[in-house]
């Protein structure tokens, strides 16, 4: 753990950002599977994992935070942060909303976003896939569908066709372990299932689809001289036993690590040019007495810190997993870290510390090459709705105009001066 609070200076060349996602931020994505979802939802209390976001009535997306109409705002706010990158999603049921015709007005709006950011000289990580899917393919059954990898395809190149110039790298799919457990496992979000062979079926045809994907970018752009660079980015967990010396708690945790945060990358071998690594807390597993699956450590406010989402807050998890990323020899960035706080202290001190142990884990020799905090604004955080405020600016609800909070200010002399000091 680092005690010290000398200034820490991240690497020449470091990208700095922040990450969003289309339907979380741009509003009106009518012809999504969550929108759908959203629409019977309304106002009912749903079985959300989260506590503190439990009994509250559910809001749906709607207008979210304009993003859409608001881009170039939103984009002036990110240069002024300092930043060199930027990390958004490209909203597959808008570019084919209607099977197999694709867009051209869509197309066009995407186009002016990508270049606004060129203009300002920010560099680009495009998603192609950040948890929403098209209405038509989620009644073909989603992911579960054989040939959703193809329909994948598909819209990736029409994409990559037309946007790839303006593209520096491609995250193909975010999170595909969360959103297999939340919508095939745990069943929170929609198609809310609870079946394991489903879920299997989801995990293996996103494999599937991201290797399809990750070689057809390259035949793309390679072909025009564009050098580009294709991965993914998973949510990567901290994992530790509850005691220290149990062996079954200990074969949990290397079994939890292979299966939670390796698997993918097993399924996908030789098709990475990087590491995305989303990073949000530390898990601890302990051994449940008369089941052979661990149980998850339940940890409390007076133990612990907790974000509002009740993720412990734990920064050296971060070095925890990037030196477990580093057999890997390639580079990393971590496409979200972030806290769902009110408190703009804790969140400050948070994104310090996560970055002084990634400073941490460089110095030991990881190629950690830039930061993405989660998120640029308060968005809407799917079965939470607009609860968990993870922005470095605040959205005002009715009016969407958007206010810097104090973390703001924090990450941009961080990103200004390329420097970052631990908070005790
Ligand atoms: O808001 C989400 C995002 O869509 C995916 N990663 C985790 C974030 C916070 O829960």
């Amino acid at each position: 753990m680092l005690k010290s609070n000398k200034v820490l200076k991240m690497p020449d060349g470091f990208l700095w950002g922040t990450a969003t996602a289309a339907h979380q931020v741009e509003g009106n994505n009518i012809n999504s599977d969550w929108w759908q979802w959203e629409q019977k939802n309304v106002g009912k209390i749903l079985d959300v994992k989260e506590k503190k976001f439990r009994n509250k009535k559910f809001e749906p997306s709607g207008l979210a935070c304009d993003h859409y109409s608001r881009f170039e705002e939103d984009f002036k706010l990110i240069e002024e942060l300092g930043n060199n990158a930027h990390r958004l999603s490209i909203e597959w049921a808008r570019i084919e909303a209607e099977e197999g015709k694709l867009n051209l007005a869509e197309l066009e709006h995407y186009r002016q976003v990508l270049e606004s950011l060129k203009n300002k000289k920010i560099k680009v990580m495009l998603t192609l896939n950040h948890f929403t899917l098209p209405s038509w393919l989620a009644d073909k059954g989603g992911w579960t569908n054989f040939k959703s990898p193809f329909y994948f395809n598909r819209y990736a190149t029409f994409v990559a066709k037309n946007l790839g110039h303006l593209v520096d790298f491609w995250i193909t799919i975010n999170e595909p372990e969360i959103y297999m457990d939340m919508s095939y496992m745990s069943g929170f979000w929609p198609p809310q299932k609870k079946d394991i062979k489903l879920a299997g079926w989801v995990y293996f045809n996103m494999a599937r689809a991201h290797k399809k994907v990750y070689k057809n970018i390259h035949k793309i752009l390679d072909k025009k001289g564009h050098k580009t660079q294709v991965g993914f980015s998973m949510n990567v967990m901290s994992f530790a036993s509850y005691r220290k010396h149990n062996f079954w708690e200990l074969f949990f945790v290397h079994a939890a690590d292979r299966i939670v945060n390796h698997s993918f990358y097993d399924l996908t071998k030789k098709s990475h040019d990087f590491l995305g690594v989303n990073y949000y807390f530390r898990v601890r597993l302990k051994k449940n007495e008369g089941s052979l699956i661990p149980a998850v450590d339940e940890v409390h406010e007076d133990e612990s810190e907790l974000s509002d989402m009740g993720w412990v807050v734990y920064s050296h998890g971060i070095f925890d997993v990037l030196m477990d990323f580093k057999d890997f020899n390639l580079p990393i960035y971590i496409t979200e870290n972030g806290i769902a706080t009110e408190d703009e202290d804790q969140r400050a001190k948070f994104i310090s510390n996560h970055l002084a142990e990634i400073h941490h884990a460089i110095q030991a020799g990881v190629d950690v090459r830039g930061y993405f905090y989660w998120s640029l604004l308060d968005n809407f955080e799917w079965d939470k709705s607009f609860g968990p405020k993870f922005g470095l600016v605040a959205v005002d609800r009715k009016k969407k105009t958007r206010k810097p909070k104090e973390s703001f200010y924090a990450y941009q002399k961080i990103c200004q001066t390329n420097t970052v000091r631990p908070v005790a």
